[in-house]
């Protein structure tokens, strides 16, 4: 069975314990839970997994690179900042990254409008809240 990775950046731990009225009152491991739900009907096999450091997630995307067959990945702030995680996901091509928010960063602060990832992902999901992990499961699955 392939693998994917589904990496989640920092503060996602905090799901469901504050701010429900942006990020909904799902945790982490019900996403999680999610995940490898979706992953059994598509064949998958899903590593889940969450850091606040960004250099954790540029090592996971490189072992990505050798060990799975595509990473779904909410990479939180750094989405919007981490050159290091672009370079990363450019480094693991033609690997294919599917890019998921829970909220919608274009209806929200201008700084959100912008990602790092996106240019090298091979698509975006967001505003969909936890069901956007789902939809880019099975967005990678087709393509997979
Ligand atoms: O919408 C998303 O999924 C985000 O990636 C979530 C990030 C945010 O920085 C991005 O712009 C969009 C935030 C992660 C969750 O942060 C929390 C903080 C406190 C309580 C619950 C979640």
């Amino acid at each position: 069975m392939k693998t994917v990775f589904v990496l989640n950046g920092p503060n996602l731990n905090m799901l469901g314990k504050r701010e429900p009225s942006i990020y909904g009152d799902q945790t982490l491991d019900d996403i999680a839970a999610d995940c490898v739900k979706a992953g059994k009907d598509l064949g998958l096999t899903i590593d889940f997994r969450q850091s606040n450091h960004e250099g954790h997630l540029v090592d996971w995307i490189q072992e990505a690179g050798e060990a799975a067959a595509g990473v779904v990945i909410n990479a939180g702030a750094y989405t919007h900042t981490s050159i290091a995680i672009h370079d990363a996901i450019r480094g693991v091509a033609p690997l294919p990254v599917v890019e998921v928010h829970l909220s919608n960063i274009h209806a929200r602060e201008p700084f959100r409008h912008v990602s790092r990832i996106a240019p090298h992902a091979v698509g975006m999901i967001c505003g969909f809240g936890p069901l956007g992990y789902t939809l880019a499961l099975q967005a990678l699955a087709a393509r997979l």
